[in-house]
């Protein structure tokens, strides 16, 4: 992999680490204010990260075992996902993604077991969206990132706007990876590509509404705004705002997710994404980055999804 594919490939999987296990401490809470966070970025102990990295890193190794054209098989991913569950089942799962992993365990294929949940409807949480960003560096476009997407949300979450979630997101992480950190982004244009390829009329209207906050919003009345909670409609959006708030500084954009409350660990980890994959590792803070755990073998992942991003500038 060249140089370049190799730092953003490593900011992309480490910023979603570092900013799941810097907002964990947090995540459900209302509100959170400086004092706090400074608190929590001059601790020493060790950044433990949660549910959000844990399936972010086995979709990584999902796709790092198989090549293109089809870096997905759901039939897989479905058990690779569930096995990840049972192996360290205290990172804080949500009860929905629980249940769908039962179901896959015991033996359920996976359109059943992820279709079941939810009186039937099955998630909308946003936990397909959480895990999603890998997709990025093995996609060859906008619109094959946003299938892979949907194919990757859909084992677990089979309500639409729970697939739907993953796509924004995975085509912001690809075009922030794609884009030049020395040129300034165009936030307006990034939008307008994102809705372009999404192409979804709620989805529109999320994205107009990012817009409207993208120069003056504090984090809670974004959060006021957009929503802060569990599902993916109202994450997405906020995590999104969060990094064009701050698109060359992954830090400020973690502590914009976590500032403004809610499913803090999820925001963060999303918002660093995009920001991380533009910026490479180097954006990301040394002194979180010594805290984290096993931060090795996420750099080496990444070093081995990096040989597979389609020319990197
Ligand atoms: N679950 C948590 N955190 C809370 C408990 C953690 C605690 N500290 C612990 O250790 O146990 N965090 C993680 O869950 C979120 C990702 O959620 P996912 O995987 O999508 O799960 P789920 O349960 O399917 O959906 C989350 C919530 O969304 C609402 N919801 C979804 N579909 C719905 C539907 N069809 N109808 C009504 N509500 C629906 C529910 O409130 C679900 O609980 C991330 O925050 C991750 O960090
Ligand atoms: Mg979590
Ligand atoms: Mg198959
Ligand atoms: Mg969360």
């Amino acid at each position: 992999a060249s140089s370049t594919a190799s730092a953003k490939a490593r900011g992309l999987l480490l910023g979603v680490t570092l900013g799941d296990a810097m907002g964990a401490a947090f995540e459900g809470h209302r509100h959170v204010d400086g004092e706090q966070l400074l608190q929590q970025e001059r601790a020493t102990t060790r950044l433990r990260y949660t549910d959000d990295t844990a399936l972010t890193l086995a979709l990584a190794r999902h796709l790092a075992e198989r090549s293109n054209p089809a870096p997905i098989d759901e039939d897989s991913l479905a058990v690779e996902l569930a096995r990840e569950w049972q192996r360290e089942p205290w990172r804080g799962y949500g009860r929905g993604t629980r249940e769908v992993f039962e179901r896959v365990l015991r033996g359920t294929a996976w359109p059943e077991a992820s279709g079941g949940g939810f009186q039937g409807r099955g998630s909308y949480g946003n936990g397909a969206a959480m895990r999603v960003a890998p997709v990025a560096l093995v996609g060859t476009s906008p619109q094959h990132v946003v299938e892979l997407a949907r194919r990757s949300a859909r084992v677990t979450h089979a309500h639409p706007d729970g697939q739907l979630g993953a796509m924004p997101q995975s085509c912001a992480v690809f075009l922030a990876l794609h884009s030049d950190p020395e040129v300034p982004l165009e936030r307006g244009r990034f939008l307008h590509r994102l809705a372009r390829t999404v192409n979804h009329a709620e989805w529109r209207s999320r994205l107009e509404e990012v817009r409207e906050l993208l120069d003056e919003a504090s984090p809670a009345s974004a959060a006021a705004r957009l929503g802060n909670d569990a599902t993916a409609g109202a994450s997405v959006p906020l995590a999104l705002l969060a990094f064009l708030r701050h698109p060359d500084h992954p830090a400020e954009a973690v502590r914009y997710a976590i500032r403004a409350g809610g499913d803090t660990d999820t925001t963060a980890a999303m918002a660093a994404a995009p920001t991380a994959a533009r910026t490479g590792e180097r954006g990301l803070p040394s002194a979180w980055l010594n805290r984290l755990e096993n931060a090795a073998t996420i750099g080496a992942l990444a070093e081995a999804l990096a040989e597979r991003v389609p020319r990197c500038r």
